[in-house]
């Protein structure tokens, strides 16, 4: 459309690519979305954009891309002529990254090369965006870490987000690239994939509560996170982007919470309490109103290396972008409850 930006996404459905297209789409852009070929369907984060007739083909589009393939992610750059590019496709899960280093590698470090190759050789006059990590200061010793912290990867994914991360800022300085690093600490919501630990716990509690399921059975306990809320960490993306100069930011709350507060708060959403007992793998977690016991350990969740304690500080991006985390670790919590205790109640009537 005449005077819109356009938006490149990779990743689209994914939690957060689903958020800034329907942030880009409110600012008035053109969003083009990459999606990967399934033998299921994997777009349900973005069916309500694309079921919407005046906007599927005027303003959204769908492209079938992968960043394993330099010809396909040229192709879509030089057709396609974005002013600003997201790359936030990844295999973006650290446990199975120790299970696929190599896929890992390609997805999430060469395919950011590729991006910026196709950037580059096309002279294209774009400016992108890279879905940096904050398991990139793994075992850190440096609390919280700002964007000076030394790196310390603890994992394929964390190493292969490295690479990206470098590679990014080498281009930015050798070919003037407007090229920048997002180092998001963990982001969550009702979209967030349920193999990650907050969303499997929101869920399980949820359905523990309404007789749907016995057990949740997790890895550390103890292992500390910075959680913020998935929207307003797209809208400090978008942000980044914005500014005169290319740079690299962090986005967190600079509060950090364990896994076991996760549980509890989550438990304590749907008016329970979990008494604990035990320790290590033979930790458990019973509901203090009837005994039972719905929280148990299994080893099969550790990692073969695990990163313990992230906090990030996000003063710079307050200062230079204006941008701040709003909702608190309670609210997070009360709200991702809310979304998944109304869809298993739905399943109970099933
Ligand atoms: P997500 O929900 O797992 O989404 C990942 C997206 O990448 C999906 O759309 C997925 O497509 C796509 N993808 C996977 N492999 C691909 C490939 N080979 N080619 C093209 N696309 C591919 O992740 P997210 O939580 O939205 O995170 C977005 C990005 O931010 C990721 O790069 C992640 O590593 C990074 N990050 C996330 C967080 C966080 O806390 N959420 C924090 C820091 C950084 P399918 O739907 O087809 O699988
Ligand atoms: O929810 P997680 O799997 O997220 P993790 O590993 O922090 O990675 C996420 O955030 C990163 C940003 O720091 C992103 F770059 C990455 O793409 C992803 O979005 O695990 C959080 C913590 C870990 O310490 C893990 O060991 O929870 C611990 N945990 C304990 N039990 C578990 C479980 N994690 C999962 N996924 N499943 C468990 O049963």
């Amino acid at each position: 459309m005449k005077g819109s930006k356009t938006a490149l996404i990779s990743g689209i459905t994914g939690q957060d690519g689903s958020y800034l297209t329907e942030l880009l789409i409110e600012k008035g852009y053109v969003v083009h979305g990459i999606i990967r070929r399934s033998s299921s369907f994997n777009t349900f984060r973005i069916d309500h954009l694309f079921k919407n007739k005046d906007l599927f083909n005027s303003r959204f589009f769908l492209h079938y891309g992968d960043l394993t393939d330099s010809s396909n992610i040229n192709r879509l750059v030089e057709k396609v002529q974005p002013d600003e590019i997201y790359n936030l496709g990844a295999q973006s899960h650290v446990q199975v990254s120790f299970e696929v280093p190599e896929y890992t590698a390609e997805v999430d470090g060469i395919g950011t090369l590729r991006f910026l190759d196709a950037i580059k050789d096309t002279g294209l006059q774009t400016r992108f965006y890279q879905a940096s990590t904050s398991e990139l200061f793994g075992n850190t010793q440096e609390f919280p870490q700002t964007e000076k912290t030394p790196f310390s990867p603890r994992s394929p994914y964390a190493a292969a987000k490295l690479y990206a991360y470098w590679i990014v800022v080498n281009y930015r300085e050798a070919y003037k690239i407007f090229a920048c690093n997002g180092i998001l600490f963990n982001h969550e919501s009702e979209r967030r994939g349920r193999t990650f630990v907050t969303r499997k716990i929101t869920v399980a509690a949820s359905e523990i509560v309404l007789g749907l399921q016995e057990k949740l059975l997790l890895g550390n306990l103890d292992s500390k996170r910075d959680w913020g809320y998935a929207p307003e960490y797209v809208e400090g993306m978008w942000r980044i982007l914005q500014v005169n100069e290319p740079d690299d930011y962090i986005l967190a709350t600079n509060e950090a919470h364990t896994v076991r507060e996760f549980v509890e708060e989550s438990f304590k959403a749907l008016g329970e309490e979990i008494i604990w007992s035990g320790s290590g793998i033979n930790e458990r977690g019973n509901l203090k109103s009837n005994g039972k016991e719905v929280v148990g350990i299994n080893p099969r969740f550790f990692r073969p290396t695990e990163v313990d304690f992230l906090l990030g500080n996000p003063s710079k991006a307050n200062e230079k972008l204006g941008w701040k985390p709003k909702t608190t670790f309670n609210e997070l919590v009360k709200l991702m409850i809310a979304s998944d205790f109304e869809k298993a109640k739905l399943r109970t009537i099933l």
